[in-house]
């Protein structure tokens, strides 16, 4: 009866300390040793170390991502201005705290001021100049910060969902070759940097479809490209996992990795109109569109936990394509799905709460990428939703 209780006694010490060390790990320690993991910080994370939202970021992982103020809106606001103190103390945080540390974003359509377009009368400028303009901003913004920036996404968002190429400025303006330009000239600034493609949808075939052929041409003109940056922006029903699952693949298949670069799940209801992450969508507030303002049952919690456990089982899957994953939020509070495209709403978009508690998820997620992978196999044949 004796040796019964003594046992009992050891076994429970040992259930209660290895569940505090499963409490202590971070997602850095262990999803983190299968590819980095990040998280898009804001000029509030950076700027105040006491926080509770910097020290969580630092706890957790291992590369970081400036959200808005490397955008070509922020750092060149006019002809000639430069405003360098936010991105200058992003960059230094991410060193100070041995994070990688990822440039967001060279080349896109949005949060790029008017004038790099046109001229002094208001006239868009030519083709020629408005090459000089993207070498010149580039070779400015990467020459900064040379030798500091492990990768930059040097074009953003440079194709509509059925594949066919936006119509942005740079694309009406310079013409198809503007994306190999860029990648040029990011090249040229920084030698050693890792360069990327980024977009959202990229699971729907004929939008992964048409990056894919580019990444081909890029490759056979002997251009720098290192990966394609999925955003992910996800729901709780799209996109469906074997697209997912199947666009990974394909891109891998060019000779590039596969980065998930802007992480978060919307499962907040939408607007009828909805879709995509174009960023110019906007809704009037309603309460019936912000259900979870004062919390959420378990039943709907179980079922985000499910979502997001069938992802992160994706990537364990596909780790050997990916070379990171970048949540595009520190926690809930900072996630951008609390202002689209409805604003003031409760989104609960990360793994992390407004507190910056891990939700209860996160233990499962630990415990897949600690597990061996056949415990998880028929996930894959049995939640593709
Ligand atoms: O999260 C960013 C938000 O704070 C900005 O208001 C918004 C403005 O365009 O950009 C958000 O980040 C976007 C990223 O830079 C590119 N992919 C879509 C992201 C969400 O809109």
């Amino acid at each position: 009866m004796k040796k019964v209780h003594v046992s009992s006694i050891l076994l429970s010490v040992i259930l209660t300390l290895w569940g505090c060390n499963m409490q202590a790990q971070t997602l850095s320690e262990t999803v983190g040793q299968h590819f980095r993991i990040g998280c898009a910080v804001n000029n509030t994370i950076v700027q105040n170390p006491q926080s509770a939202a910097h020290k969580h970021v630092c706890n957790q992982f291992n590369s970081v991502v400036a959200e808005n103020c490397m955008k070509a809106q922020f750092l060149s606001p006019a002809e000639g201005v430069w405003n360098w103190s936010e991105a200058d103390a992003f960059v230094a945080f991410g060193e100070r705290n041995g994070m990688q540390v990822i440039g967001h974003c060279l080349i896109w359509h949005s949060q790029t001021a008017d004038w790099m377009f046109v001229d002094q009368d208001g006239k868009e400028v030519s083709r020629e100049i408005l090459i000089q303009r993207m070498h010149w901003y580039i070779r400015t913004v990467v020459g900064r910060y040379k030798g500091r920036i492990a990768g930059w996404d040097v074009c953003n968002e440079c194709f509509e969902d059925d594949g066919t190429r936006r119509q942005s400025p740079w694309q009406r303006i310079i013409g198809d070759d503007y994306i190999e330009l860029a990648f040029r000239f990011a090249h040229e600034a920084d030698p050693d940097a890792e360069l990327y493609y980024n977009d959202y949808s990229m699971s729907v075939p004929a939008k992964y479809e048409a990056v894919c052929r580019m990444v081909s041409d890029l490759k056979k003109k002997g251009l720098r490209i290192d990966a394609v940056g999925m955003q992910s922006h996800n729901g709780l029903t799209w996109p469906k996992l074997s697209n997912y699952d199947r666009a990974i693949d394909a891109i891998a298949a060019t000779g590039v990795k596969v980065i998930i670069s802007e992480l978060d799940l919307n499962v907040l209801p939408n607007p009828d109109t909805f879709s995509g992450a174009e960023v110019t969508q906007f809704y009037e507030y309603t309460p019936e569109l912000d259900p979870y303002a004062k919390g959420m049952d378990r039943t709907t919690e179980d079922l985000i936990g499910e979502r997001w456990q069938a992802f992160f089982l994706l990537y364990r899957q596909h780790a050997e394509q990916i070379a990171r994953v970048t949540f595009w939020a520190a926690g809930d509070a900072d996630s951008w799905l609390n202002d689209w495209p409805i604003p003031g709403r409760h989104a609960y978009a990360t793994l992390f709460d407004r507190d910056y508690n891990p939700k209860s998820v996160v233990k499962e997620i630990i415990k897949m990428y600690e597990g061996q992978m056949y415990r998880y196999r028929y996930v894959r044949r049995t939640k593709d939703k």
